[in-house]
């Protein structure tokens, strides 16, 4: 948590999600396939360029279990190339557990800067010799009331923490999606500095309390390029005073978006009126 007194080492990571690598494996391949497996390498390009110090992918970095041989080493391939360390936090597309595509292929020996989360329970991944620590939840396909940030543990030791994870954030204007859900109050309690989601398209940052920041990253696939967040990645510089600042970068020639230039949600109030709470906090 931000503390004026004591200086923290100065970091910068980027998060991306969704990008759902293979989603066109099927047929003869397609320009579509090309393209979606190109942008990811733009991706890259844009960590290697902006400098990062690692790389959060909190979901759906795949899309199914059943992709190709060549987009898994492609998969590989590119995350080797970045060379810092990239964590992934697998989503409902991704998922561990049986038939985990994480299973399939031996991924850090191709790329041993890659950590994957397996531990539906959860678990921090330390990256020490960034002073960082990265929390979360994976998920399994077994969970269907799966949420990634309740009862989080507390922070850790590590002058950074953050946390990552794959659901829907609830606000007033959401529909009443079924799963995996993401409250306000369930950031809150995270007291991580950054949270970094996935599962949505659409880059937002969403309302977490005073001390921490989350957002969706979106996917990197040019969805939404006519709202101006479409094709983008997060950049997220972590200060020396504890601020945590985002930039939106482009994967093409459009300039950065700046932390307040990016979507804000605010989340859904918990009232003891309101049905939606009655319905789905009641078992928690
Ligand atoms: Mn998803």
């Amino acid at each position: 948590m931000y503390d004026s007194n004591n200086k923290r080492p100065k970091r910068r990571l980027l998060h991306t999600s969704d990008v759902h690598l293979g989603a066109y494996d099927y047929g003869d391949g397609s320009e579509a396939r090309d393209e979606l497996h190109a942008n990811f390498g733009r991706v890259v390009d844009v960590a290697i360029r902006e400098k990062v110090e690692f790389v959060v992918i909190p979901g759906d970095f795949f899309d199914n279990a059943r992709v190709w041989d060549d987009t898994l080493e492609y998969a590989a391939e590119q995350i080797a190339r970045v060379e810092v360390p990239v964590v992934i936090t697998p989503g409902n597309h991704d998922h561990v557990g049986p038939n985990s595509i994480y299973d399939r292929f031996d991924f850090e020996k191709q790329a041993p800067n890659l950590r994957v989360m397996r531990v539906p329970e959860g678990e921090t991944i330390a990256l020490e010799e960034l002073d960082v620590e990265i929390w979360g939840r994976s998920h399994t396909e077994l969970l269907p009331d799966f949420q990634p940030f309740v009862s989080p543990p507390p922070r850790g030791d590590a002058p950074w923490q953050l946390g990552a994870g794959h659901g829907h954030y609830i606000h007033p204007k959401a529909l009443l999606h079924n799963s995996f859900h993401i409250r306000e109050d369930h950031l809150i309690e995270t007291e991580r500095d950054y949270i970094a989601l996935g599962h949505w398209e659409q880059m937002t940052r969403v309302a977490a309390g005073e001390l921490t920041v989350a957002a969706y990253s979106g996917a990197p696939e040019g969805l939404g390029e006519g709202s101006q967040v479409g094709g983008r990645v997060l950049i997220v510089d972590l200060h020396e005073d504890g601020r945590v600042e985002l930039q939106a970068h482009s994967l093409g020639d459009r300039p950065p978006l700046a932390h307040e230039d990016i979507p804000y949600l605010v989340g859904l109030p918990i009232e003891p009126d309101n049905q939606y709470d009655r319905r789905h906090l009641s078992g928690l």
